[in-house]
């Protein structure tokens, strides 16, 4: 007896010692290394553009959150691609976050075109309401099947035309322009229908095109016409508010997948709270970009009748929403 007790004293105090603590000391130091993460993100803009201080403002969420173990690095300006080039690495995995605007998404998932419609939402709360509401969740799973993870939208104003050749008053001010579209179908489309002829090249093309008169106009919001420079050769804008796409972070599925519930938990949450602050900079920088626009001389027509730019989109909802009429009743629904 007192042999055995001598014997269970040896094990308790010299061999469970021996074989635990390198397990504790293995599966901390293990846990804490697997666990430290870098995530890369994609941005066209500037870095003082509205998204990517919205990206920026997961970033550091994301960093104090996590005790600095997840890194968020920001690449703004198109630095890792155009648009559609960010979009593949994405789904590819060597891009883990990407803004961008939901015009090109509508090539992979043709469900929101239903979001790229010509003067489908009545105003930015409308937007909001749908886009935060059901409409969007369900909209969302599309993604997953096509390698993408929607976290949210930010919000990109309202998209009109300018150009450097005359003023648009009307829809008949626009025939047989050279104008910039985005690589959608449906852009290519609206133009068409309102008689100009569309040219889709990249965003990052538009400035160079517009000095040297291979395009003549493009359509954008307030803040990209100023912030990428088209303003200087297109001092023509008018207010016609076609569009008003918002713009979508997107998460690589690929990346997603190896991410534990609680990061993933943690990356929603990010994304979720930079969406206010970057909505409240959006107006902010629509304001300045117009008096930017009006100190440097540029014209903005304001006070057009858009009945007859609505009723020349009809050609446009017949071709891409025939198939999406119960969404496009439902979002109209929406109050
Ligand atoms: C902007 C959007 C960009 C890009 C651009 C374009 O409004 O923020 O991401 O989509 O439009 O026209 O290509």
């Amino acid at each position: 007896m007192p042999d055995l007790s001598k014997k269970t004293i040896i094990i308790f105090a010299v061999l469970v010692p021996m074989l635990i603590l390198p397990l504790i000391y293995i599966s901390s130091t293990g846990r804490r290394e697997e666990k430290k993460i870098v995530l890369k993100a994609a941005d066209d803009h500037e870095l003082t553009y509205p998204t990517t201080q919205g990206l920026l403002k997961m970033a550091e969420l994301l960093k104090k959150w996590s005790h600095g173990r997840i890194t968020m690095i920001v690449y703004p300006s198109a630095q890792l691609g155009s648009e559609r080039e960010t979009i593949k690495k994405t789904r590819d995995g060597e891009i883990d976050i990407n803004r961008v605007n939901i015009n090109p998404i509508t090539q992979i998932v043709p469900q929101f075109k239903a979001f790229a419609l010509p003067y489908i939402f009545r105003s930015a709360g409308h937007m909001h309401k749908v886009v935060d509401g059901e409409i969007g969740k369900e909209l969302m799973e599309y993604l997953k099947k096509k390698g993408f993870i929607g976290l949210g939208f930010y919000d990109s104003g309202q998209r009109s035309f300018y150009n450097s050749v005359r003023p648009i008053r009307s829809v008949a001010d626009l025939k047989g322009l050279r104008i910039r579209v985005q690589k959608a179908e449906i852009t290519i489309d609206m133009v068409k229908a309102l008689g100009a002829i569309p040219i889709p090249i990249s965003f990052e093309e538009v400035y160079t095109a517009l000095r040297t008169g291979v395009i003549q106009g493009a359509e954008n919001n307030y803040p990209s016409w100023i912030t990428k420079g088209h303003f200087e050769t297109a001092k023509y804008y008018t207010q016609d508010e076609h569009l008003r796409v918002p713009e979508i972070i997107l998460f690589s599925k690929k990346r997603w997948d190896t991410l534990s519930p609680d990061d993933k938990e943690l990356i929603k949450r990010a994304a979720e709270e930079s969406i206010p602050y970057q909505r409240k900079l959006w107006e902010k920088i629509v304001e300045k970009s117009k008096e930017k626009a009006l100190a440097t001389g540029c014209e903005i027509i304001t006070n057009i009748d858009k009945g007859p730019f609505i009723k020349a989109m009809e050609p446009v909802y017949r071709k891409h929403a025939s198939k999406l009429k119960d969404i496009v009743k439902r979002i109209q629904a929406v109050r």
